[in-house]
């Protein structure tokens, strides 16, 4: 799945795609690189970020997803608003990708696709203080949960995803991504972003040597090492800003596999 930001402020390219043509232009390169998904989003929640309004929203992405869609391209809609939801699916897109995981039964009415991610707090404090007696457990027990109802009230297809960086510690993140195959043994398709996000920034410090934290352009090796992982634990999609790297890097990784099914 490839990201595209139509936000002032995303940490790793807002500003970059508040242009509605650019922003459709960047969603079709992605899919030349190979990305099966675009996922289009009008408001950030990165730690700290202030909330948009609906109809800002609205006016962000809209434009965006229809001009995707009639393209043939597949489009998710990262809100956590009803309304966008809503707005979106009518103009094309067929994924929910919710943060919130608060939009099952707006996914059950639409009879669209739903991902549910896990998520402590709110965006703008989510990382002050994210506590949890086992983190592994608790996300693990929240997603089934919510994905059964979503099932059980007919939602198409629910994807969970562990929600990394959403109010969660460095450590939380790496148990998280430890112990993905978890989440998959349940047998609902999981996704994950980790894609150029701050605890990798803060695990590999710059590529100059200093020991500042890398910024969100110099996190490559760690976007794509994660994302190699993630899907060598079993996870079925990888929420990513830099596709053509990933496609090769998860390529690889399925290639390895392969190399070993059959020796
Ligand atoms: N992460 C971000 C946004 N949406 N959706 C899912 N399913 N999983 C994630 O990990 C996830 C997500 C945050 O990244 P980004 O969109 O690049 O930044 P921002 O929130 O600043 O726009």
């Amino acid at each position: 799945m490839g990201v595209v930001n139509v936000t002032p402020d995303s940490f790793s390219d807002g500003g970059r795609f508040t242009d509605h043509r650019a922003a459709i232009e960047h969603g079709l390169a992605l899919v030349a690189e190979g990305a099966s998904w675009v996922d289009v989003g009008g408001e950030s929640t990165r730690p700290g970020a202030t909330p948009v309004d609906e109809a800002e929203e609205r006016r962000r992405v809209l434009p965006v997803v229809s001009a995707l869609a009639a393209e043939g391209v597949s489009v998710s809609i990262d809100t956590r608003k009803p309304v966008v939801a809503r707005a979106a699916v009518e103009a094309g897109a067929t994924l929910l990708n919710d943060v919130g995981a608060g939009l099952g039964a707006v996914a059950a009415e639409l009879g669209v696709a739903w991902a549910a991610m896990h998520a402590q707090g709110e965006p703008a404090t989510m990382q002050d203080a994210p506590h949890y007696d086992d983190v592994v457990a608790e996300v693990h027990e929240e997603l089934v949960a919510k994905a059964t109802s979503a099932l059980a009230a007919g939602v198409p297809e629910v994807w969970i995803d562990p929600g990394i960086g959403f109010g969660k510690t460095h450590e939380h993140n790496l148990s998280l991504l430890a112990h993905l195959d978890g989440l998959v043994a349940t047998g609902l398709p999981v996704m994950v972003g980790t894609s150029r996000k701050g605890f990798l920034g803060a695990l590999l410090g710059r590529s100059d040597g200093t020991s500042d934290p890398a910024p969100a352009g110099d996190r490559i090796e760690g976007s794509l090492a994660t994302a190699a992982w993630a899907v060598a634990s079993g996870v079925r999609m990888v929420r990513v800003h830099d596709v053509a790297a990933t496609v090769a890097a998860v390529q690889l990784v399925g290639g390895l596999e392969f190399e070993v099914a059959i020796a």
